[in-house]
């Protein structure tokens, strides 16, 4: 077996925990058992291999996705190291691999995503397999070793003499501890993606053994030389950028490395994603606040200093200076503290100040070196200020109204008799006739229905103040109890007084129908989203067939259940007389058959609507109903039940 380098010591690694901790409670080690903690297997063992580039020592990462669902990540690491742990008198490799927490590398001044937020190292991956190869390439060498359920089935074995450095995983995860044992092509692309722009320089490769496109292996490159400003432009490419080029920063103050990209659109949504050792923080924090407040000052003072809000007859707040803003914040921090219910929020209170100087100063100097450009901005914030204004007087008419007439609630709304919100759930049902049949078919103790006429506002493209005079909003802000508040410029969902915590969108099971639940959906995305991130929001599936044979039928959700169900009634004979309808809408069902498939608790399938991945829910959005036609029919007509968009 090979010595170790001089800088590193096997011994350094401590024993701490037994495996069987991970697999008697997995969920405390990688949050959930479901399709998600199947993929945050991947993200351990990929976030060890990026800990290696961020080190300076991996320059290519490739996962592969075998036929069976096993995985294999390869990196061009320095390879885990093999020599001897005196104490534990077992390789290191052992000892990475089996024993929790023992990512051996104590390096305080690299950055570490593994350390971080997920965490929980390559051993817990090992411990939830059924099988897993680590090989390692190091020092001229090539080692090997083999694993079930995280114990080791072999030595360390060294298999001959290797021209290359880095290490391969492989592993299998048991089906003893997951739901679902499938993979996710898509899931796996829109991490890699991301990294590959968060880690310029870096090659990140998805195969997937599974598929074959004109004869080899599906497979997609990720590689990004412009990183940040890439992944940008990604990001708003189906928007109309204001000005053509983002704005780019880079910076390094105590040992905390700044960059950030961002651009202006055409469009009124803000979209700042942030990221901290290339780990998302969806809950913002410190580097982001450091951001708003240099974009704020900034304007501000431009505006001021060249007398573009004179004319103003109100006042600007943040929100608007970030209206049409799509940017990335990323932070590099040794030593990263994270908060917040989700711990997806930075807490390090010095990279306030850190970011919000290197922006400040970037902005400060491309105000002045393009004062065309900069008009152009400022013009948008005064607009959107002023939208604003507008905005709060026609969200003020409709909550004031409200009061005023007493219970507040909408007409259309035919409310249960629950008072409980935990009980209490509401269709929103498309179009009157459906609503009429949801009607007479719910139970009325705890279910409300709320018909939507028609299409409702697409509110990706109307002005805000537009969106609380429609009347199919007014209804469902009233209906639901909700409000959006205003307090310094900054604007919230208050949902204290929320009326029902399942809120259903219910539409017909056709493209136009798939059209209007996206269209609601996308209302809720951008200004309801707490009632997504809390989990209120689901989408009712009613039965695509009835298969009837005489007297007998069964409802079927699909094509393969329409099929078995043809072929039980008929025993395969040509001759049995079977009768298949196909709904279009909910209109066929009657009020009886509505309540059997859709609405009853104990029989129907509601999909709760989560947002596993917010980049990729706004592009689809903004794809879905902005600007850009061409891909929105393609992409609605191939996803028609939205299934692949994790929404
Ligand atoms: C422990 C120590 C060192 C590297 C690694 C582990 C390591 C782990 C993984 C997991 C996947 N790829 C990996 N690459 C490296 C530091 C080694 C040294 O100082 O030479």
């Amino acid at each position: 077996m090979a010595e170790n380098k001089p800088n590193y010591s096997a011994n350094n690694i401590q024993a701490l925990e037994g495996l069987e901790a991970v697999r008697k409670r997995p969920g405390m080690y990688i949050g959930t058992t479901d399709s998600k903690g199947l993929h945050h297997l991947v993200w351990e063992v990929v976030d060890n291999s990026i800990d290696e580039h961020l080190a300076g020592h991996c320059t290519q990462i490739d996962v592969i996705i075998h036929e069976n669902n096993s995985i294999t990540v390869k990196d061009d690491g320095r390879g885990i190291p093999v020599g001897m742990h005196e104490k534990l008198q077992k390789s290191a490799l052992e000892v990475v691999m089996t024993v929790l927490h023992a990512g051996g590398k104590f390096d305080k001044d690299t950055y570490k995503v593994s350390g971080g937020l997920h965490g929980v190292g390559v051993s817990c991956v090992n411990a939830l397999s059924t099988y897993l190869k680590a090989e390692v390439h190091r020092e001229g060498k090539y080692y090997t070793q083999e694993y079930s359920e995280g114990k080791p089935t072999s030595q360390v074995v060294e298999q001959g003499s290797s021209e290359i450095h880095g290490t391969y995983i492989t592993f299998q995860p048991d089906e003893k501890i997951f739901d679902t044992l499938v993979y996710r092509y898509e899931t796996l692309a829109a991490r890699l993606r991301e990294l590959s722009y968060l880690n310029k320089g870096l090659k990140l490769t998805l195969t997937d053994e599974r598929e074959k496109v004109d004869g080899a292996f599906k497979s997609e490159d990720f590689y990004s030389e412009g990183g940040l400003k890439e992944f940008v432009k990604f990001l708003d490419e189906t928007r109309t950028p204001l000005i053509e080029e983002p704005i780019y920063v880079v910076g390094k103050e105590e040992n905390v490395e700044v960059e950030v990209a961002l651009q202006y659109n055409t469009s009124y949504s803000e979209n700042i994603y942030s990221f901290v050792n290339n780990i998302n923080t969806r809950e913002g924090g410190t580097h982001v606040s450091g951001f708003k407040r240099a974009v704020n000052r900034e304007f501000t003072k431009y505006g001021n200093d060249n007398g573009l809000f004179s004319k103003l007859k109100f006042s600007i707040s943040g929100e608007d200076f970030r209206e049409g803003l799509t940017a990335i914040v990323s932070v590099k921090v040794p030593e990263p503290q994270f908060k917040g219910q989700t711990k997806g929020e930075l807490g390090n209170s010095e990279v306030t100040g850190i970011v919000s100087r290197a922006v400040g100063e970037a902005l400060k100097n491309y105000l002045e070196e393009n004062p065309k450009k900069a008009k152009v901005i400022v013009d948008k914030v005064i607009l959107a200020a002023t939208a604003r204004h507008a905005a709060r007087k026609a969200r003020e008419m409709v909550q004031r109204k409200n009061v005023l007439t007493g219970t507040g609630l909408p007409g259309k709304l035919s409310d249960c008799s629950s008072k409980d919100p935990v009980l209490s759930e509401i269709f929103l049902v498309e179009g009157d006739s459906a609503g009429g049949t949801a009607k007479q078919g719910r139970d009325r103790n705890f279910q409300a229905i709320l018909p939507l006429r028609g299409k409702i506002l697409n509110v990706e493209k109307a002005l805000e103040h537009k969106i609380y005079e429609n009347e199919e909003i007014k209804n469902m802000f009233t209906a639901l109890g909700v409000s959006i508040e205003e307090k310094e410029g900054e604007r919230s969902l208050n949902t204290e007084k929320l009326r029902y915590h399942k809120i259903v969108i219910m539409c017909d099971a056709d493209v136009d129908g798939s059209h209007i639940s996206t269209l609601i959906l996308t209302f809720f995305f951008r200004y309801m989203r707490p009632l997504i991130e809390q989990g209120y929001v689901y989408i009712a599936q009613p039965p695509l067939y009835q298969v009837r044979k005489g007297k007998n039928f069964v409802y079927c959700w699909n094509d393969e259940e329409r099929q078995s169900a043809i072929d039980q009634y008929t025993g395969g004979r040509e001759d049995v007389n079977i009768k298949v309808q196909r709904y279009k809408g909910l209109g066929e069902m009657n009020a009886d058959q509505l309540w059997e498939t859709t609405m009853n608790p104990e029989e129907r399938k509601l999909r709760q609507v989560t947002i596993e991945d917010f980049l990729e829910a706004d592009r689809v959005f903004s794809m879905l109903m902005g600007d850009e036609v061409p891909p929105r029919r393609a992409f609605i007509e191939a996803n028609a039940k939205y299934a692949n968009i994790d929404i």
